[in-house]
């Protein structure tokens, strides 16, 4: 499993954006967002590049700091 820190959430909406961002990126599963700790955890069917997972949030609107 793997965990990323996000920055800038602030409500459901958020976490609901941010889980949406992480769906649509191919090879990523058991997506778990979480608010409260501001962090994402997920399992890797196949590698992903993180710079990938990084523009995906950024797009959302949020920041993932590495
Ligand atoms: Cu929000």
């Amino acid at each position: 499993m793997k965990k990323i820190k996000i920055e800038g959430m602030t409500c459901n909406h958020c976490v609901a954006a941010v889980t949406k961002a992480l769906e649509s990126i191919d090879g990523l599963e058991n997506i778990k967002v979480s608010l409260e700790n501001g962090e994402a955890t997920f399992e890797e069917k196949k590698p992903v590049d993180p710079a990938v997972i990084q523009e995906a949030i950024k797009k959302a609107g949020y920041e993932f700091i590495i």
